[in-house]
């Protein structure tokens, strides 16, 4: 079976890497959708409208079994257009970690940290109200961190100034006592992740991300399909980028081979 990963940009490789790690012989077509590079901001129309014709394109040209939507802004809008629209097709999403998140806190404070289009988004106040329970969550729409998360990966390291000050955002918001439990709800958040715990503010914050509940569910899908690959995992790298953008292959490559895969 053949899985199709799609972002943004750099976030999805933080469940792809999660995927390979569950699935070391699956077969993946990365998709970074470059030129579209941030979906945070954009319109919710403009996105539907983009992730439909895209999907559609990926799914012509490497025809996936499963397409997992390794983006939080994306999956909380257009899952169900994607799955109206090409129902012979597993669709994968990515959605705020919630519910974990719930039966971790001691505090009763969860922080809730995403695109400011995630954190506005019906589906996510949804959850909040099926998952949270008693508990309290604030919530924080932060763009610079999905750019510093984008520039870690081109080599620069995040600016601690920015990462305290967009926790400060988030963590200022409880009224009902002190946030202990952080939900990564955005894929490029995880890559920060070892920059967030180094910060002193920080030394006692569980966070919480989707990827390993997606690697198994991507797992599960696999048995259900019934098809195995016994070959290693083959990897490809396509992007929508604009002539400006050149494709940061190596890159994510060398992330993803790295991270998941420390026998290559
Ligand atoms: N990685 C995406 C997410 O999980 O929401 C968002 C990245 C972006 O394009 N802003």
């Amino acid at each position: 079976a053949r899985i199709l990963v799609l972002d943004s940009g750099a976030g999805g490789l933080t469940v792809a890497r999660e995927i390979l790690h569950r699935n070391p012989d699956v077969s993946m077509d990365y998709f970074a959708d470059i030129a579209g590079f941030p979906y945070g901001t954009m319109p919710d129309d403009v996105l539907i409208r983009r992730l439909v014709s895209l999907v559609g394109n990926c799914l012509s040209q490497r025809q996936p079994d499963i397409v997992v939507l390794a983006c939080n802004t994306a999956s909380t809008l257009a899952l169900r257009a994607l799955r109206a629209r090409y129902p012979t097709v597993e669709f994968v999403g990515v959605v705020p970690a919630i519910k974990p998140a719930a039966s971790i806190t001691r505090t009763g404070v969860i922080g809730l940290l995403a695109t400011p289009a995630t954190v506005n988004r019906d589906y996510t106040r949804q959850l909040i109200e099926d998952f949270a329970g008693n508990h309290e969550v604030v919530t924080h729409g932060s763009n610079p961190l999905v750019v510093c998360a984008e520039q870690l990966l081109q080599g620069t390291k995040p600016d601690t100034g920015i990462l305290i000050e967009e926790l400060g955002k988030l963590r200022t918001k409880s009224t009902a006592g002190s946030v202990d439990t952080i939900v990564l709800a955005c894929t490029h958040f995880p890559l920060l992740l070892p920059y967030f715990k180094a910060l002193p503010s920080c030394e006692s914050i569980s966070w919480v991300d989707s990827g390993s509940a997606i690697a198994n569910r991507v797992h599960h899908l696999l048995q259900k399909l019934g098809q195995r690959d016994h070959s290693h995992s083959k990897i490809t790298f396509i992007a929508a980028h604009s002539a400006n953008d050149a494709p940061p292959y190596k890159t994510y490559a060398s992330y993803l081979l790295q991270e998941a895969l420390p026998q290559y």
